[in-house]
């Protein structure tokens, strides 16, 4: 993300893409219809979702049960980005640094065994086997905006559950103020460890607060399956207020520290990335504005035509959290 000229290398989708979007929309109204109707409760069974998931996912990977998040700001009306766009457009340095790189090269990303170890302040340190992980709450799809500081933004279907529940299990000590998460870093996985963009492994860092506000989101799975290797299988995290690399992809480690943890972007640039990282169309980069976004898939290449919104859209839920800070100096 550092590298704006990166940008041309987009590679437009191919028009072919599999992908039967209005099936994909028809389950998810099903699934919604079944979680909130009267008659549904006795259909919505995990067997019958899952049945439903079977037959009318996008089609690549296993389908992943969830149900519709009746979280305020999980939900839009939105149109979704295309599941070929959302996969093959992204940011995952481990593979490469060009936006079709991940794509690509992901398919070596071996996601199972997993464990995630939580650990720092907590009064119940542990090591959590990624199934077990996964069942640890009910799985909810939560409807996403993604702005990444470079500019472009995404509207996905994320499949996971709030981190809090994660976190409220380990029981944080009294002096946890920060929680530090931990990507994977294996050169027999990932081709581009060997570069020095990141100081690797990818770290990142919320505040206490942050990481235990109900929007936070571990994602499993999008559009209905289990997580694309190159959007950050087999867990990562999904921010939806800040730019898009506070969501770091494929975690291994998650740790309760008393002190702001260092996170890679703000190691590799100081100037240009800070801790918080909210999106703000107020703060620009010190090399470009941040005040417009364009959308993937539908705002043509190199067009900026939304307006970039505080906080990302999310200002009613989120902006409490940043009572009288001045996000100019916290950026
Ligand atoms: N481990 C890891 N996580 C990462 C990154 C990365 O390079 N490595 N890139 C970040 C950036 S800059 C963005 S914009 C998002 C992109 O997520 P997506 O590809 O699913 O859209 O992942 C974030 N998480
Ligand atoms: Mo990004």
């Amino acid at each position: 993300m550092l590298i704006p000229k990166r940008d041309t290398g987009f590679q437009h989708p191919v028009p072919s893409e599999i992908t039967p979007r209005a099936v994909y929309e028809q389950r998810r109204q099903m699934l919604r219809l079944m979680a909130g109707g009267a008659a549904g409760a006795a259909m919505a069974s995990w067997a019958a979702r899952d049945a439903l998931a079977a037959t009318a996912r996008p089609g690549k990977l296993a389908a992943l049960a969830a149900t519709p998040s009746t979280l305020a700001g999980a939900q839009t009306v939105e149109k979704l980005t295309g599941y070929q766009d959302a996969t093959t457009y992204n940011n995952f340095y481990e593979f490469g640094t060009d936006k079709a790189d991940p794509a690509r090269n992901a398919h070596t990303l071996k996601t199972q065994p997993w464990t995630v170890e939580v650990e720092g302040l907590v009064k119940k340190p542990g090591k959590y086997g990624i199934e077990d992980l996964l069942k640890l709450s009910a799985q909810e799809e939560r409807i996403y905006r993604l702005r990444c500081v470079e500019g472009w933004s995404m509207v996905i279907p994320w499949i996971g559950y709030s981190l809090s529940e994660l976190l409220k299990r380990v029981e944080p000590l009294g002096s946890a103020r920060y929680v530090e998460f931990v990507t994977l870093a294996d050169k027999t996985m990932m081709p581009y460890l060997g570069s020095r963009v990141i100081d690797w492994p990818y770290t990142e860092g919320l505040r206490l607060d942050e990481a235990m506000h109900p929007l936070t989101m571990l994602a499993y799975g999008m559009y209905g399956e289990v997580m694309p290797n190159q959007n950050g299988a087999p867990v990562r995290l999904v921010v939806p207020w800040k730019y898009g690399f506070k969501s770091a992809k494929s975690i291994v480690r998650i740790r309760l520290t008393e002190r702001e943890p260092a996170t890679a972007w703000v190691k590799a640039a100081p100037q240009e990335y800070g801790f918080y990282s909210n999106v703000n169309p107020t703060v620009d980069h010190p090399r470009w504005s941040q005040a417009n976004e364009r959308r993937i898939g539908e705002d043509g290449l190199f067009a900026k035509k939304r307006k970039t919104l505080m906080f990302n859209g999310y200002e009613p839920q989120v902006a409490s959290l940043y009572a009288g800070m001045d996000l100019k100096k916290f950026f």
